[in-house]
């Protein structure tokens, strides 16, 4: 090749290489456009910007800009919680006994109902004799059931509603954190359960019982309705809860905290997962909840593909309402403190939240009191939750909050020129 066909060639070859780099960049650059939240559509006009207080659209904050992203900014979903009060009667606060995770309150022939989980003793903890020792306040419990005429004074039964099973069972250590269903003519509890040994790695796993009386007797699955899922693996054998080769999904340690709904002619079993080597990350524990789906209330639950279904919360807390299901999230994760709704029991946005002062975290819903469109917490307005009274022992108590639609002063007008409401709740 003589040297004016090289430069050529070399001239050729930049070219080329140029006009492909161009063009991946001019791709890259639509992709990272498309995935920035664009501001041609942030809705700026002067209507908005006042609403919002901001002070120049040509500078839009970071925050500013996801302000005025938010879908929901209206106030239908805002509550704030009074203080907790005791419980009167059996229920009331009991030296030496736990009780704790209250299921739903529901109401059958005129009286008020509720299970939950219920053990004696201190708390002993990791490390010793784990065969005989109780390692958490909700080891060792049973699940027991009271009724109520009013929600305050409550009279527990003489016997237990569901006891462990026989020695080798996947329910032979503790039956715990219940949650209630009622449906066609039989109630359904569904909770947690664990086979002895209790040690860090155990896994945890949910069980179901069903009885044509609030009062049983209650006949019992056979097998777990819901287990971990199986893809992770511990490193090493050493007890520590930490120690992985691989996490595994959301859920492959633990199911927890199951509630089951009827939903669209079918039955959502939500629950908690807890993820081999649990990590503390973006605000809180690593839990989400999922869900698992089933054509009648017994079972087979089969897990959604969608799992998991949150990125935050703790105890599961959810509803019905406006033909979607809701949830508040608490606890754990960047997003606690919300109200949540799916128009479909799957794919959540956050629609409003509580205020974090008096916030009960183990919440039994009133299913006794519906939520609506106009209203969708009504069902806060008073349920039970449990206490910490000591790391030993955890009491049930009542809580309630209100629909807080306004800042207002005290003596001074609401939006609607009325007084406020339950203004001297507010705290
Ligand atoms: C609660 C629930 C489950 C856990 C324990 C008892 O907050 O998430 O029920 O197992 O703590």
């Amino acid at each position: 090749m003589n040297l004016n066909y090289k430069i050529v060639f070399h001239l050729l070859v930049i070219f080329i290489i140029t006009a492909c780099n161009k063009h991946v960049s001019d791709e890259m650059k639509t992709k990272i456009d498309n995935e920035k939240p664009s501001e041609s559509i942030l809705d700026v006009s002067p209507e908005k910007l006042d609403r919002f207080g901001i002070t120049n659209k040509e500078y839009l904050s970071t925050a500013s800009k996801r302000a005025l992203q938010w879908k929901y900014v209206e106030n239908d979903w805002y509550r704030v919680f009074n203080q907790m009060k005791p419980l009167k009667g059996d229920l009331a606060y009991e030296e030496g006994v736990v009780r704790r995770d209250p299921s739903a309150v529901i109401k059958v022939d005129g009286l008020y109902h509720v299970w939950y989980s219920k053990s004696i003793g201190k708390t002993d903890g990791f490390g010793g004799d784990i065969e005989n020792d109780k390692v958490f306040p909700w080891d060792r419990c049973t699940v027991w059931h009271a009724t109520s005429e009013d929600g305050w004074t409550w009279k527990e039964d003489k016997e237990v509603a569901v006891p462990l099973g026989e020695k080798g069972t996947y329910d032979d250590r503790s039956i715990f954190t219940v949650e209630v269903m009622e449906w066609d003519g039989f109630y359904y509890l569904c909770y947690q359960t664990i086979k002895s040994p209790y040690d860090v790695r155990t896994k945890n796993e949910v069980g179901l019982a069903w009885s044509n009386s609030p009062f049983g007797p209650w006949e019992k699955s056979n097998e777990p309705i819901l287990k971990p899922a199986e893809n992770g693996i511990w490193k090493g054998e050493e007890q520590n809860r930490f120690n992985v080769e691989k996490k595994g999904d959301f859920d492959s340690h633990k199911v927890h905290d199951p509630c089951i709904l009827p939903y669209n002619g079918k039955f959502y079993l939500y629950y908690k997962g807890e993820q081999m080597g649990e990590e503390i990350m973006y605000g809180g524990r690593q839990i989400r909840h999922g869900v698992a789906v089933a054509d009648n209330p017994k079972g087979p639950y089969i897990k959604s593909k969608y799992n998991p279904i949150s990125n935050s919360g703790h105890e599961i807390c959810v509803w019905p309402v406006d033909e979607g299901i809701a949830s508040l999230i608490t606890t754990d994760g960047p997003e606690r403190n919300t109200f949540q709704w799916s128009p479909d029991g799957i794919n959540f946005e956050i629609r409003g939240a509580v205020k974090g002062a008096n916030m009960p975290h183990a919440i039994g819903l009133n299913r006794t009191i519906e939520a609506t469109r106009e209203n969708p917490t009504a069902i806060f307005d008073w349920g039970l939750s449990h206490v910490y009274n000591s790391w030993n022992y955890q009491s049930i108590m009542r809580f309630d909050s209100y629909r807080k639609t306004s800042h207002v002063a005290q003596g001074a007008k609401t939006p609607d020129g009325k007084k406020e409401k339950n203004k001297q709740k507010d705290n």
